[in-house]
């Protein structure tokens, strides 16, 4: 088949489920159209099968907002007609099923279907899509869609609580290249960032207010006074200078690590021993599964998706948003005993094998392929 993709480029989940499933379908020997007004961030391979398509959208004066979803539509519309694009998959419902579902009105009327696939991430039905300002046109594209997926059971009954929706909604998780992450890797540099007694706690996200980073202050800071630790404080965002404040005041700058974007979590999940997540709301948590890929126990609020990702117990705990005390007390049970820690290492592994993205992409698949069929009826 001939795909196209639209996402948002950057290093939030949405994106990089986008570039993977991308990536991976173009392995499956489907031809793939990125089309965004960045590459990528995870997109480092370009092969015959993949091809990027840069939207631009001139700055004009008169503009106090430069318009994207028209700049989109048009690129859209122009990129099927040149490379026959089949089926168009966007990712994220704002302003992507929009802008899909505007090109192809304009491609029917040149007598082109372009049926459209919808995946709805998380925040563009649980923050930004059920605010009023944008609830009638997120309605609107998502019942416009051919096919409309969630990342989790959970966001789907958002979904069904928070709009009038007509159309059905097909759960498919988000997935994981567990080779990516093989526990065996054996050129882990621990020794770089944390003594041998020393525990490592990571946590990775965009560090929005949703991230509840200061609880992952909060929960650390009551960690490292039990047990030696270090915290690995991975990604950019709005939060980041108040955490930074908060550290030095409670006079633990020197025991956290901040690494910025990175692009290699794979490498600093290599060596946590225990991974932060816990955010206010989370429709699937990929940042979680990628640590339990790792072998990684996870600790976590009991939010949204979290609790279909992150097994009670097993793969680590689950607690209310905002009980750091709860949290604490979890992680401090799963850091003070070595065989304890070893047996929710290999749980954590083991339950992001539900996840293998060789099960999850052919779902992906048998969407486009039902899709294009009732499509071809109609
Ligand atoms: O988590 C983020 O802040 C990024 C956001 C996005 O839309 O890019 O992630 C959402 O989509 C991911 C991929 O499907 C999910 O794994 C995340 O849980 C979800 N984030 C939230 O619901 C807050």
């Amino acid at each position: 088949m001939k795909i196209g993709i639209v996402c948002y480029p950057t290093f939030g989940g949405s994106g990089v489920v986008a570039t993977e499933l991308g990536l991976e379908l173009s392995k499956r020997g489907h031809e793939i159209h990125f089309i965004t007004y960045n590459q990528p961030v995870r997109l480092e391979l370009i092969s015959n099968n993949v091809h990027y398509h840069e939207v631009n959208v001139p700055e004009y004066p008169l503009f106090h907002y430069q318009p994207y979803e028209l700049a989109l539509s048009s690129k859209l519309v122009d990129m099927v007609k040149l490379h026959g694009i089949e089926i168009l998959h966007v990712h994220y419902a704002i302003p992507h099923a929009y802008a899909g579902y505007m090109a192809k009105k304009m491609l029917q009327e040149e007598g082109i279907y372009l049926p459209i696939v919808t995946t709805l991430h998380g925040t563009d039905i649980t923050l930004v899509g059920s605010h009023p300002f944008y609830k009638p046109a997120v309605t609107f594209s998502i019942n416009k869609s051919d096919a409309v997926t969630t990342v989790s059971q959970s966001l789907k009954d958002e979904t069904l609580r928070l709009f009038d929706i007509k159309n059905d909604i097909s759960v498919v998780p988000n997935f994981i290249d567990l080779e990516k992450y093989n526990h065996e890797f054996t050129d882990c540099q621990r020794a770089m960032m944390a003594n041998d007694d020393e525990k490592i706690i990571t946590h990775i996200s965009n560090l929005r207010p949703v991230k509840r980073v200061q609880d992952v202050i909060s929960v650390f800071y009551n960690i490292q006074k039990e047990i030696p630790s270090k915290l690995m404080f991975i990604g950019e965002g709005p939060e980041k200078e108040k955490v930074e404040l908060r550290c030095q005041e409670l006079g633990i700058l020197n025991k956290v690590v901040f690494f910025g974007r990175s692009n290699e979590i794979d490498k600093i999940l290599c060596f946590s021993d225990l991974f932060l997540l816990p955010s206010q709301t989370e429709s699937f948590g990929l940042a979680a599964l990628e640590a339990m890929a790792s072998g990684v126990p996870v600790i976590s609020s009991n939010t949204g998706g979290l609790p279909e990702v992150n097994i009670h117990g097993k793969s680590g705990f689950l607690s209310n948003v905002g009980d750091v005390d709860h949290m604490t007390k979890n992680a401090l049970h799963i850091l003070s005993d070595e065989t304890r820690l070893k047996t929710f290492k290999n749980n954590a592994r083991n339950e992001a094998l539900k996840f293998d993205i060789h099960a999850i992409v052919p779902k992906y698949e048998a969407i486009y392929e039902d899709t294009l069929a009732k499509c071809l009826v109609l």
